[in-house]
């Protein structure tokens, strides 16, 4: 069995095809009528001893477990990770030793705040979780994409939650910070300042699942054959660049496609693209511990990339999307905790605190203590000791012996030594009275908020501002937003004063942190920027200048960017040389705002509304600061709208010269520097 696949193959044996299969009942028995009822007489009532109407039924009124009380709306997906070089140096994990060697992964994205069925595009932290299915037992990186969080003490977890939740008054809003207890709990607790300006950042709204960073945000610790430890902190970068949508796109995208992220993934796996990451570690030498203004264990800290480098050293490959979606993507249980030999915890508070409540919230989520048998959570590696029965219990343990120590079965299963690679917690010398307490060195809350803050290009802060502007222009309470006002003047006094005079408050009179260090890794301005995958609306109606658009769309095909066809109607359209494009979408089933970009062609045959749903298609994109790429008849929309000399946007008459300026333009991602209409 090669190593890459030995998840896929564990999975295999737990596969059902059902299709073209005979009805039975769970027992087996086979069924012969399933649409009605055991009735006495046909107009009678229905009869108890239907044994397959109370199977079906009672199987249905059970099917629903409890959401998650976080991370509720996920999407998943398999994939493999490869290691560049061998990591030996600073670890012994097993998967990091030897890059000729791939290791199954499994990966569960999730938005944070919203129930299990809201919408997708949300301002909210996206969690990136990672099962590694290595052959030393499995290791979950359960991170997220933004590495910095709200509080620096699990104790506040519950807190942070009650007040981000709908209010339990009138459960409302759904999936939103934009609301007046989370901005009271964020005033009142200002160590969030930090992870609040990333929410409030373009990082809080990822275009894709496939274009967003990954972030294990503690500081773990690796540590060597020799029983050194190096401190690290963990990254996922995307191959195809950090990139989000804007604002009110999002909003408009969780009306037109609620499930717009999931979709994403899942076509681009179908259609094998591959989302892929690049693994980078952040390694500080424990000698280090001390060198910096900030503490590593402080988890509203980052370590910027420019002191610490980020070295890479694997990548992932997500290339098989889910059989069953509850199976796989709902059933599996993450854990902070599932560590492997060679990495190993720190003392950040807030990590030691996530290692009691993920086992704790999966006992009443899935029903007992079982799940590590689930086929999605289960090792690919034996897994043997004296735990036994339980809800649910698959395995047959067989004979007497289930206590260690024994003679009875040669006190076995036996605990391992080190070298045999039994798991030994790092030696940290620890000391200390009991206290409940904050260390001062926790007590920095606005420095980093302000480098933040510093490192981001004029577009990416305007869009902060708007946030506030927007959030803040949601809560009711002329308090909290004073408080909030008050509070951000601490990281810039620009950025208070704007949202305070939108929102009606006065303007701070306190004076900013006067912290004038940036991380240019922070902004997302020098992201990497390419074609690949990027969704091209081409509007298009009958007579269409057959040859000379055929020449744009087999460029962008080239260069890897999908086109679809929008029309007024579905069918065909006919080009004026006979030739045919299949429409995959009207006006009326898709919307601008479900594109990366749109090319205008028009055809000869256009009427009155044609030319209205093009303009408000091309006018909405204008002003998401979309490319625009227009040949033909397409050029008159541009005109009416007086957007031709706009920045990234792209007419031409040369098919050649406009696919290539087209392509440049969408690769770009989106054109700031322009004027909205
Ligand atoms: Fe979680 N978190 N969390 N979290 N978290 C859960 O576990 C918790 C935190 C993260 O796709 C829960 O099985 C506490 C930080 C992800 O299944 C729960 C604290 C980070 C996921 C829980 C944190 C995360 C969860 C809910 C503060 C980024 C989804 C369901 C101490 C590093 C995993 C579950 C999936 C899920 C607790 C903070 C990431 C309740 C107590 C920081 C990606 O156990």
């Amino acid at each position: 069995m090669s190593n890459e696949n030995r998840k896929n193959d564990q999975l295999e044996q737990f596969r059902v095809k059902d299709e073209g299969k005979e009805m039975t009942t769970n027992q087996g028995v086979k069924v012969s009528e399933d649409e009605f009822s055991l009735k006495a007489g046909e107009r009678g009532p229905t009869l108890m001893e239907d044994f397959h109407f109370r199977e079906k039924m009672t199987h249905f009124d059970h099917e629903r477990i409890p959401e998650r009380i976080v991370h509720a709306r996920g999407f998943a997906a398999h994939g493999e990770f490869e290691l560049y070089e061998s990591m030996k140096e600073y670890t012994k994990a097993g998967f990091l030793q030897d890059p000729s060697k791939k290791t199954p992964v499994f990966v569960r994205f999730s938005t944070v705040a919203g129930s299990k069925g809201s919408a997708e595009t949300v301002r909210d932290a996206r969690g990136f979780a990672t099962k590694f299915y290595t052959e030393e037992g499995n290791y979950d990186l359960v991170g997220n994409n933004i590495p910095v969080f709200f509080i620096q003490d699990a104790m506040k977890f519950p807190d942070l939650v009650h007040a981000v939740k709908p209010e339990p008054h009138n459960e409302m809003p759904q999936a939103a910070s934009a609301h007046d207890t989370f901005w009271d709990f964020v005033a009142n607790n200002q160590e969030s300042a930090h992870m609040v300006m990333w929410a409030m950042s373009d990082r809080a709204i990822p275009r894709s699942l496939r274009m967003m960073e990954g972030f294990g945000v503690h500081t773990f610790r690796f540590v060597n054959e020799e029983g050194k430890a190096h401190f690290v902190k963990f990254h996922w970068k995307p191959v195809l660049g950090t990139h989000s949508l804007v604002w009110d796109e999002a909003q408009k995208i969780n009306g037109k496609d609620p499930d717009f992220h999931r979709r994403d993934l899942w076509e681009s796996i179908e259609n094998g693209d591959y989302p892929e990451y690049e693994f980078g570690v952040q390694i500080l030498a424990e000698e280090d511990e001390f060198k910096f203004d900030f503490d590593i264990l402080d988890p509203t800290k980052l370590w910027p990339e420019e002191d610490i480098p980020v070295k890479i050293i694997g990548k992932m490959t997500l290339n098989r999307n889910v059989d069953n979606v509850f199976a796989e993507t709902e059933q599996a249980a993450f854990h902070p905790g599932h560590v492997v030999p060679g990495i190993d915890f720190s003392n950040d508070p807030l990590l030691q605190g996530r290692l009691f409540s993920y086992t704790d919230t999966q006992l009443i989520r899935l029903g007992g203590p079982n799940f590590h048998e689930l086929p999605i959570n289960r090792p690919v590696c034996p897994f043997h000791n004296n735990q036994r029965d339980g809800y649910g219990r698959q395995t047959i343990n067989r004979g007497p012996v289930s206590y260690h120590k024994n003679s009875l079965a040669s006190n076995t299963p036996r605990p391992v030594s080190e070298e045999e690679g039994g798991y030994v917690h790092y030696q940290e010398k620890v000391e200390g009275r009991k206290v409940r307490n904050r260390s001062e060195s926790f007590k920095d809350h606005f420095s980093q908020a302000t480098m933040f803050w510093n490192s981001m290009s004029e577009p990416e802060k305007e869009h902060i501002k708007q946030a506030f502007s927007f959030e803040l222009g949601k809560v009711k309470s002329k308090s909290v937003q004073q408080q909030v006002v008050d509070m951000f003047a601490n990281v810039s006094v620009e950025l208070a004063s704007t949202f305070a005079e939108a929102i009606g408050a006065t303007p701070p009179e306190e004076q900013d942190s006067g912290v004038s260090k940036a991380s240019p890794a922070l902004s997302q301005e020098k992201t990497v920027k390419k074609p690949d995958t990027r969704k091209v609306g081409v509007i298009i109606a009958d007579q269409y200048n057959g040859s000379e658009v055929k020449t744009v769309l087999d460029t962008l095909k080239e260069q890897g960017v999908q086109a679809e066809v929008i029309s007024a109607k579905l069918g065909v359209v006919k080009g004026s040389d006979g030739s045919e494009l299949e429409v995959d979408h009207t006006f009326l089933t898709c919307d601008s705002v479900l594109f990366d970009a749109l090319y205008l062609v028009g055809g000869k045959e256009t009427d009155k509304q044609f030319d209205r749903e093009a303009t408000y298609f091309a006018e909405e994109a204008f002003d998401h600061f979309k490319p625009i790429g227009a040949t033909h008849e397409g050029v008159k929309w541009l005109q009416k709208l007086e957007i031709s000399d706009s920045p990234g946007v792209v007419a031409g008459e040369d098919m050649k010269q406009f696919s290539a300026s087209f392509i440049e333009a969408i690769s770009a991602h989106r054109h700031w520097n322009r004027e909205q209409i």
